[in-house]
C-alpha cells in the first residue's frame, strides 16, 4: 500500500519559498479545506473579501454617508474575547513556561491537537495570510503566515499588519517566516451551510504556542488576539521568546513621539495592562497651555526594541493598525482615535443604529444624548430603558479594526524601518492608592523592579473580586512566551550589557492616573492632561528640574508642573503624590509573595530592590 500523498498545491507564481509551499500541502492535507486562497493583500481582494462576509451576513455594510467603506461584525455571545485559561506555553520543560503561564508538553499537545485539525477546515476556503510584523525588510521586522479558515480574519489581517505580494519577496526562496495556523473549528459537512454568521467552536478552544520551534496553533475561537495571530501571539509570546534568544525586547508597549516648540523630539515606550488608557495615551492631545508641543503615535500596543551597536535601543510598531476598545472612546476621552474611526473600519460588537451607523456606550458625551433605539451587539431591540437596566448595547469589549494610517497624529517615523530611538520607559497600573502618580527609577535595576511589580485592581467584570490588586508584570502577564523571572533578567542584563558599552540608558517611569480620594473620585484628570506629567519626564531628562527623592523614586516637586490651565491644588497635587508608610508595608508584603509566586528563578537583584525600598521607608 502507498501512504496517501497531499494533494500537490497550485502556489501562485510569485510565491517561491520552498518551506512555506510545503507547510502549505502539509497543512491543507490536515486541515482539508475545499478551497485554498492565496492572499496578495491587494484593495480588489479586500473587497471581495468583504462583499463575501457580507453574503455570508457575517458583516453588516454601514451607512457609505455615515461611515464610508466600514463594516460591523457581531460575534457569536461564546466568543468575544481572549481566552486566557485555554492559552498554553508549550515549551519541552514546564519550568521554561513559567508559573504565570498554562503549560503542556509539546508531544502531548500535538496529539491533542492532531484530531482536532484533522479536517477541521471541511467545507471552508483556507486563506493563506503572508504579513510582515513590522515596515517590510526591516532589520526589526519579523514575517509570520497565517493559515486560516475565516474571511474575517483575512480581512483584519489586512489592516492589521503589512499583508500581501510583498512579503513572499521579503522571504525569498528560502526566508524564515513563523508558521501561524488558525481555525474557528467548525468543519461543514458535504453540502452543509453554515447556520451561524460567526462560525466557531463553543466548546473547545486551544491557543498554543510552541515557543522553541516558533510556532502558533489555535483552535476554536474567530475573535481578536485569539485568531489574528499576528498581534499577541506572535508579535508578544513567539517574539518574546526570540527577543530573549537573540538580545531584543518584545513588549506590550504603546511608542510616542513628543515634540517640543523648539523641534526637539523625544520618544518614549509605555506599558500599561488593558483597560488603563493606552490607545488614549498613544493618541493624547496636549491642552492648550502646551502651545507648540506635539504629541505623535507610532504604535497603540505593542513595540519591538532592538539595540544597537551604538548602545541605543530603536523600537518599531510591528503592527500596522489598532484593534482597540470602542466602548468610552469619544471626543473628550481620545479625539485622534475619534477622526480614525470615520471611514474604512472594520466593527465588532458594537450596536448598530437605526440610520445604518454604529453606536457605543460613551458616544452619547459627544452628541448629548442615547439613541431612543438600536440594535445591540447580539442584534436584539434595545433602547435607553435597556440602559439604565443595565443591559449594554454594545459588548465591554467591543472593537474596531482601523489602519494606523487613519490617525491624523500618527507619527511621520512610523513605517521607518530603522524604527525610532527610545528615551523613556513608562510603566503604569491602575491603584486608587499607594502607587503615586509618577516617580523616576533611580537605576535601570529599581525601573526594572517599578515594572516587574505592577499592578491593576481587578474590575468587578474582569477577574472576580473587585478591588483585588492582580500584579501584571511588564504589563506582559497574559502575553509572555517564556518564564517570567527570565524575562526579567533578560531586561536586567540588556541593561548591565548597554551600560558596560558606554550607553546612557533610557529613564524609567511609574505612573498611576488612576488615584482616588476619600469619596472615591479620581483626583487626577487624565487624558489630555497627562501631558504635564509627560513634559516633566522631558524636563529631567533635560536636567530642567531636579524632582524630590522619595522612597519610591525621584518624583516632581508641585511646582515643576506646569499648571497653566487647570485647577490643581498642591493638596490635590498631595493627594496623588503622598507615599503612605502603612499602604506601603503591605504593598512591600505583597510584593514578597508575588516574587515567590515566580519561583527560584526570579533574580536575586529583585529581592534587593524590595529590602532596600523597605529600609527607606522605615529610614
Ligand atoms: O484581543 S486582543 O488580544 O487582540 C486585545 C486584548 O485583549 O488586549
Ligand atoms: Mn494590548
Amino acid at each position: 500500500m502507498t501512504t496517501p500523498q497531499p494533494p500537490t498545491i497550485q502556489a501562485p507564481a510569485y510565491v517561491k519559498n520552498t518551506k512555506l509551499i510545503a507547510w502549505v500541502s502539509e497543512m491543507a492535507a490536515l486541515c482539508k479545506p475545499a478551497h485554498i486562497h492565496w492572499c496578495d493583500g491587494s484593495q480588489e481582494e479586500y473587497d471581495q473579501l468583504c462583499q463575501q462576509l457580507v453574503d455570508a451576513g457575517t458583516f453588516k455594510k454601514l451607512n457609505p454617508a455615515k461611515r464610508p467603506g466600514s463594516y460591523l461584525a457581531w460575534s457569536d455571545p461564546s466568543d468575544v474575547a481572549r481566552v486566557e485559561d485555554r492559552t498554553f506555553i508549550c515549551s519541552e520543560h514546564e519550568a521554561d513556561a513559567g508559573s504565570t503561564n498554562n503549560w503542556m508538553a509539546p508531544a502531548q499537545m500535538r496529539q491533542t491537537l492532531q484530531p482536532l485539525f484533522d479536517g477541521c477546515m471541511r467545507g471552508r476556503t483556507m486563506y493563506v495570510v503572508p504579513f510582515s510584523m513590522g515596515p517590510l525588510g526591516s532589520p526589526i521586522a519579523h514575517v509570520g503566515v497565517e493559515l486560516s479558515d475565516s474571511a474575517y480574519v483575512a480581512v483584519n489581517m489586512q489592516i492589521m499588519t503589512r499583508m500581501g505580494k510583498a512579503v513572499y519577496d521579503v522571504i525569498g526562496a528560502d526566508g524564515e517566516f513563523v508558521p501561524c495556523m488558525h481555525t474557528v473549528g467548525a468543519p461543514l459537512a458535504e453540502g452543509e451551510k453554515d447556520h451561524t454568521s460567526w462560525p466557531c467552536n463553543p466548546d473547545t478552544k486551544y491557543i498554543v504556542h510552541y515557543p522553541e520551534t516558533r510556532e502558533i496553533w489555535s483552535y476554536g475561537s474567530g475573535y481578536g488576539g485569539n485568531a489574528l495571530l499576528g498581534k499577541k501571539c506572535l508579535a508578544l509570546r513567539i517574539a518574546s521568546k526570540m527577543g530573549k534568544d537573540q538580545g531584543w525586547l518584545a513588549e506590550h508597549m504603546l511608542i510616542l513621539g513628543v515634540t517640543n516648540p523648539e523641534g526637539k523630539k523625544y520618544h518614549v515606550a509605555a506599558a500599561f495592562p488593558s483597560a488603563c488608557g493606552k490607545t488614549n495615551f498613544s493618541m493624547l492631545v496636549p491642552p492648550d497651555a502646551f502651545e507648540g508641543w506635539k504629541v505623535t503615535t507610532i504604535g497603540d500596543d505593542i513595540a519591538w526594541i532592538k539595540p544597537q551597536p551604538d548602545g541605543s535601543l530603536r523600537a518599531i510598531n510591528p503592527e500596522a493598525g489598532y484593534f482597540g476598545v470602542a466602548p468610552g472612546t469619544n471626543y473628550h476621552t481620545n479625539p485622534n482615535c475619534m477622526a480614525s474611526l470615520d471611514k474604512n473600519v472594520i466593527f465588532t460588537n458594537v450596536a448598530l443604529t437605526d440610520d445604518g451607523d454604529v453606536w457605543w456606550e460613551g458616544m452619547e458625551k459627544d452628541s448629548g444624548s442615547i439613541p431612543a433605539h438600536l440594535l445591540d451587539w447580539q442584534g436584539k431591540d434595545w433602547t435607553p430603558e435597556d440602559g439604565k437596566a443595565g443591559r449594554k448595547a454594545a459588548h465591554a469589549n467591543a472593537r474596531f479594526t482601523v489602519a494606523a494610517t487613519n490617525n491624523p497624529a500618527l507619527d511621520e517615523a512610523w513605517d521607518d524601518p530603522a524604527g525610532v530611538p527610545i528615551d523613556a520607559f513608562i510603566f503604569g497600573g491602575r491603584r486608587s492608592s499607594t502607587v503615586p502618580l509618577v516617580t523616576e527609577a533611580r537605576n535601570w535595576t529599581e525601573g526594572v523592579y517599578m515594572a516587574a511589580t505592577m499592578g491593576s485592581e481587578t474590575t468587578a467584570a474582569a477577574f472576580g473580586a473587585q478591588g483585588v490588586v492582580r500584579r501584571d508584570p511588564f504589563a506582559m502577564l497574559p502575553f509572555m512566551g517564556y518564564n517570567m523571572s527570565d524575562y526579567f533578567q533578560h531586561w536586567l542584563d540588556l541593561g548591565a550589557k548597554l551600560q558596560a558599552q558606554g550607553a546612557k540608558l533610557p529613564a524609567i517611569y511609574c505612573v498611576n492616573w488612576f488615584r482616588k480620594n476619600a469619596e472615591g473620585k479620581f483626583v487626577w484628570p487624565g487624558y489630555g492632561d497627562n501631558m504635564r506629567v509627560l513634559k516633566w519626564m522631558i524636563d529631567r531628562l533635560e536636567n530642567q528640574v531636579s524632582g524630590t527623592e522619595t522612597m519610591f523614586g525621584i518624583a516632581p516637586q508641585y511646582g515643576e508642573i506646569n499648571w497653566q490651565g487647570l485647577d490643581f491644588s498642591a493638596a490635590q497635587f498631595d493627594s496623588v503624590t503622598s507615599i503612605d508608610r502603612a499602604a506601603w508595608q503591605e504593598e512591600f508584603q505583597s510584593h514578597s509573595a508575588h516574587f515567590d509566586q515566580l519561583g527560584e528563578r526570579l533574580p536575586a537583584a529583585l529581592r534587593q530592590v524590595r529590602q532596600a525600598l523597605e529600609e527607606r521607608l522605615a529610614g
